[in-house]
């Protein structure tokens, strides 16, 4: 948009006089913020009404993306860039004796996340707007994200992420907009007529309340929708009657009962919970948004029956899989449909995909549980069951009942929501290409079997506007100065970089801002952790949840080996080398708080350890989210991508730090395989055992793990110091960690890769001797990285699965 300095000034003055009724000098840092975040809104909110006007006059077919989470972080820096008047802000506001930085710190990491799952939805909307797809977010508006995480004595604890306490200034509560979502009561069926009609009655209702953030595309007038849901209790009133007689708490729980239900997101993002709360999350936020998707499609006036001709649904994992009895349920209830006609619809507009291949995270909920939740719904569930079974038998002449077994939606008294999912849609994808082969040949085979046609892969992508321009300034103006800036639209154009590979200046320059950035995480460190780093080591990062098959445990017990060579021989000739590690752990998870415990414990004794000369150094950096990653993932030497291979359907984390010029130390896991092919092997460290390697473990039963440990003392040595060592806490505290090694024999082969996980961090320490060869390395890592922007993945999305064209906005500001 068009705004001079001088303009900016005038409307910034003016707003913060209207919003706080001070003069500038008296406000606050939040105050300002807020002040700031209005006048944005107001610029953002032109184009928005433009936007829903020119889809609605046009007709164009639009997305719905259906998620649990949503991890959008901060919005007001790429707000900002993206309206381009983030130097006209700065510079006004500095001509106002205010720095932008001191601004943007207010803000506070809209974290209504887990971790890659809820990152990738708040960038894939972040892709449909710059690539100028009608699309929006359904969500709910959690009053707790995530919890904040703090380490007390090397433990992970859990607080209240509340962050709503200072107001949201980007969201619109829109009260007109309310619907009725209905739980319990019982179905009644009377005949109208030729028709069995099917009434839900004595329910308990729920008012949703949809609040709108707008999703502003990059420099193209598209500004798109997240609708995040909240609870209120149906007239939003107590019972005052009940208060009156002094019944003060009582007269208060109704409400309350209501409002819990968007209180909290679990923190949980592998294991189903099991909680009645959390299904009853679910259909709150699907029922809600297929409501609205409703209204707003009829305002069209073009016949329910050509409605997925203008609609696509998309279920991120299966939380939102209710949205297919939901659709059913209104399509044959209210708009009195045939149950073939309202199958036909449902299938063309839902399509799902899955995240992982974790047993325990594959959803089921009690048949009882949600008989008695969701009466009518259930009954749909059944009737998709009964007649999917009937198809199975008689098209697909599958008779052998484990068979039948392996594929029922309803089986030993629980509702498989992956088995609903993949019946209901028309496409199932995977997030990387060794994923979604997983799925077809192994997880989901039998499903793959009689619906090909459904499977496909969409590799995961990520938000590369703000991996590069809000996160790492310094490399974002190099490679603008160097190749022009179309790589913000463009990413692939970041391979013209390799051009650059032998120019010795250029290579100067990247290890220039490289350094620049490990100079402000060691100032960061020092500040927020008391511990000091040298930014000239290199910097070794593994960022991301803590969990067994993630393995964060080989790497700190690659540490401990480090640590146990440099006390043997002080003067050892490695560079020094500080590895930060990163990571919420579910609360439930005992094993992974151990680990975080364990890491925690190493670093004190480490650090403080003087006789090693500060060549080692372990940091655990609380809280990780967006704004922490966008700190530490520009001043990564070495990017850690070590699952498990098989496990890690995705990461999202290994294309970031790629991006950022990391060198990825890599399984062939998840798209650590595309990343490979994309930097070529040998701009990637590769070790560990392959996928069918994993397998072949798995199905022979012939894994050792007491074997491996006893014939390699390096290896011994270690986790016979988790349990007798020099650690400073009681002798048992590690006992659990050394278990799952040992006696419950490694199911994420920690013990086999050690060996060859430290060969290729000698190899990296080798490497790294050499500056202009790492260089080299790590510019091949940036330049390769632009395909892996979630722009190219939305595209494939769009064209492939959603059939939704792009809509180009032409709008002055
Ligand atoms: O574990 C996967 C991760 O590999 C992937 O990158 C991410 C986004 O597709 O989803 C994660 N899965 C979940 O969070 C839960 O299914």
């Amino acid at each position: 948009m068009k705004l001079t300095i001088a303009e900016f000034k005038q409307d910034y003055i003016a707003q913060i006089k209207s919003s706080t009724a001070r003069q500038i000098n008296e406000t606050t840092a939040l105050e300002r913020y807020t002040a700031l975040g209005e006048m944005v809104k107001e610029y953002i909110g032109n184009l928005w009404a433009n936007t829903n006007s020119t889809y609605r006059t046009e007709q164009v077919k639009q997305i719905y993306y259906f998620s649990m989470e949503f991890l959008t972080g901060k919005f007001m820096e790429n707000n900002l860039n993206y309206l381009g008047i983030y130097e006209i802000v700065k510079d006004g506001l500095r001509s106002l004796d205010i720095d932008i930085d001191d601004i943007l710190e207010v803000e506070v990491d809209q974290g209504l996340g887990n971790g890659g799952l809820g990152r990738l939805a708040a960038g894939f909307l972040d892709a449909m707007s710059s690539i100028s797809i009608p699309g929006h977010g359904c969500g709910i508006r959690y009053k707790n994200g995530l919890f904040e995480q703090r380490i007390i004595d090397g433990y992970q604890v859990e607080f209240p992420d509340r962050w709503l306490v200072n107001n949201n200034v980007w969201e619109y509560k829109r009260n007109n907009k309310a619907v009725i979502v209905k739980y319990n009561g019982h179905v009644e069926t009377h005949m109208d007529g030729e028709r069995l009609k099917f009434e839900l009655v004595n329910y308990d209702a729920v008012r949703a309340v949809p609040y709108d953030t707008p999703i502003l595309g990059f420099e193209n007038n598209t500004v798109n929708t997240l609708r995040l849901w909240s609870a209120e209790e149906i007239d939003d009133i107590f019972d005052f009657e009940n208060f009156s007689k002094g019944n003060y708490l009582s007269a208060f729980e109704k409400k309350h009962s209501v409002e819990i239900i968007t209180q909290i997101l679990y923190p949980n993002d592998a294991y189903d919970e099991g909680k009645l709360l959390r299904l009853k999350q679910e259909y709150f936020f699907v029922s809600a948004g297929i409501q609205s998707i409703f209204n707003t499609y009829k305002k069209m006036n073009v016949g329910i029956n050509r409605f997925a001709e203008f609609v696509a649904i998309h279920i991120n994992d299966t939380h939102p899989a209710l949205a297919i009895p939901e659709l059913m349920r209104i399509l044959l209830d209210e708009e009195e449909m045939t149950w073939e006609e309202a199958w036909k619809i449902t299938t063309q507009c839902i399509s799902y995909t899955n995240h992982t291949i974790m047993a325990e995270a594959l959803e089921k909920w009690p048949l009882y549980m949600l008989r008695d939740l969701l009466p009518r719904i259930t009954m749909i569930i059944e009737e998709i069951e009964r007649r999917f079974t009937e198809d199975l038998i008689n098209v697909y002449h599958i008779t052998d009942p484990n068979h039948l077994s392996a594929m029922h939606i309803i089986y030993d008294g629980m509702v498989r929501m992956a088995h609903l999912s993949i019946i209901g849609s028309h496409s199932i994808n995977g997030v990387a290409k060794l994923h979604t082969e997983i799925l077809k040949n192994k997880e989901l085979k039998v499903f793959y079997d009689i619906y090909p046609e459904r499977f496909n892969n969409k590799t995961n992508g990520i938000m590369h506007r703000h991996w590069l321009l809000n996160a790492n300034p310094g490399l974002t103006k190099l490679i603008g100065d160097t190749i022009g800036d179309g790589f913000k639209k463009n990413p692939r154009v970041l391979r013209d970089l390799l051009k650059y590979r032998d120019d010795k200046s250029f290579l100067d320059d990247l290890f220039e801002i490289k350094h620049q950035n490990k100079e402000n995480l060691a100032k960061y460190i020092k500040d927020k952790q008391g511990i000091v780093v040298d930014p000239y080591a290199i910097f070794d990062m593994q960022a991301k949840r803590i969990h067994e098959y993630k393995r964060q445990h080989l790497n700190i017990l690659h540490v401990m080996h480090l640590y146990r060579q440099l006390k043997e021989n002080p003067n050892l000739d490695i560079p020094p080398r500080v590895f930060v590690f990163a990571g919420k752990s579910a609360p439930s998870y005992y094993v992974a708080k151990q680990i975080i415990k364990l890491i925690n414990t190493v670093g004190s004794v480490i650090n403080n350890d003087k006789s090693i000369k500060d060549k080692l150094k372990v940091v655990f950096l609380p809280n990780y989210g967006v704004s922490l990653a966008s700190h530490m993932i520009p001043a990564a030497d070495v990017s850690e991508q070590i699952s498990t291979a098989s496990k890690e359907a995705s990461g999202t984390g290994n294309m970031k730090f790629m991006m950022n010029g990391a060198v990825t130390l890599a399984t062939l896991d998840g798209a650590n395989v595309e990343i490979m092919n994309e930097v070529g092997e040998s701009n990637i460290i590769l070790f560990g055992l392959k996928v069918e390697e994993v397998y072949d473990y798995y199905q022979n039963g012939h894994y050792n793990a007491y074997e491996i440990y006893n014939n390699s003392p390096d290896l011994k040595a270690v986790i016979d110091e988790l349990v007798n060592g020099y650690l400073p806490v009681p002798k048992d505290e590690f006992i659990p960690i050394a278990d799952r090694l040992l006696r419950f024999n490694d199911e994420f082969f920690i013990l086999k890769d050690f060996e060859s996980y430290r060969l290729a961090q000698e190899r990296i320490a080798e490497i790294y001797r050499d500056k202009y060869q790492w260089s080299k390395m790590s510019l091949a890592n940036i330049a390769c990285s632009g395909a892996f922007s979630a722009d190219y993945t939305i595209e494939r999305y769009a064209t492939s699965i959603w059939n939704v064209q792009k809509k180009l906005l032409d709008f002055k500001l």
